[in-house]
């Protein structure tokens, strides 16, 4: 089976304004999106309900929401977090986790990540789980061993049924936000080896099946190279999603 497409738009702490937010979403409602791609947008925690509504209100069901991050809990005193019940209670499908930003600003390990995985995927949630190596881990050569072992954390508490809930996003720390894509060939390169280890550490159908998105600077002139690429299942865009050309980047197919 052909894996779908799946292009997730992660507004991290943007826009500025629910003005600003209700524009962008008004635009991408009434936007022509190609309907074999899955479309899927991230904004800040403020605005997702408020967002899963205003597409509700355009008609567009076509269009997921998904929250950036969620706890391992699902109620109770931790103050500042948002549980995986309360988002699947508010019917929002999915949720992103382990992005590196949460990682190294917010000191989020491999293993809570794969807590909170597992937390999010027990409430019915999908999740879009962030891997993905530093310069200086590329340079030092170890990038394959560093996205091993943020999958390996996740592995044993996943059954192979449970990774069709799992989107993974490679997303090398160094072409985040930096305007430095990775080339197509080293993009993937990278990802071939997460499917190849996903074959060896859960089973083949489920590396064949599992969606592989790139993140990292994608911009309208890098997707058609990447998206080319065998492994390659869309894309995790962050500058580009608050711009028009994030449309583009979700036809890049067509
Ligand atoms: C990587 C990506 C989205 P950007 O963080 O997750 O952001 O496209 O701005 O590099």
């Amino acid at each position: 089976m052909a894996r779908k497409f799946f292009v997730g738009g992660n507004f991290k702490m943007n826009p500025a304004t629910r003005a600003e937010k209700v524009k962008l979403v008004e635009t991408l409602a009434a936007a022509d999106l190609d309907p074999n791609v899955d479309v899927v947008i991230a904004p800040p925690a403020l605005y997702v309900i408020p967002t899963a509504e205003l597409l509700k209100a355009k008609g567009n069901s076509f269009v997921k929401v998904a929250a950036q991050n969620c706890y391992i809990k699902s109620s109770g005193a931790f103050t500042g977090e948002t549980s995986p019940a309360q988002l699947a209670d508010a019917e929002i499908p999915y949720v992103i986790l382990g992005h590196s930003e949460r990682r190294t600003l917010f000191h989020e390990t491999s293993a809570f990540v794969a807590q909170k995985t597992k937390a999010a995927i027990d409430t019915g949630l999908s999740v879009i789980l962030c891997i993905g190596e530093t310069l200086a881990e590329r340079e030092a050569g170890t990038t394959l061993a560093v996205v091993e072992e943020q999958l390996n954390a996740v592995v044993p508490l996943l059954s192979a049924e449970e990774w069709s809930k799992i989107v993974i996003a490679y997303e090398p720390v160094w072409a985040i936000g930096t305007g430095k894509v990775a080339t197509a060939a080293q993009a993937q390169e990278v990802h071939a080896a997460i499917r190849n280890f996903l074959s060896k550490a859960v089973s083949p159908s489920v590396a064949e099946n599992t969606r592989i998105i790139y993140g990292g600077s994608v911009s309208e002139k890098a997707a058609p190279e990447l998206a080319s690429q065998p492994d390659i299942d869309g894309f995790l865009v962050g500058g580009a999603s608050l711009k028009p050309e994030f449309i583009a980047i979700v036809n890049v197919l067509r």
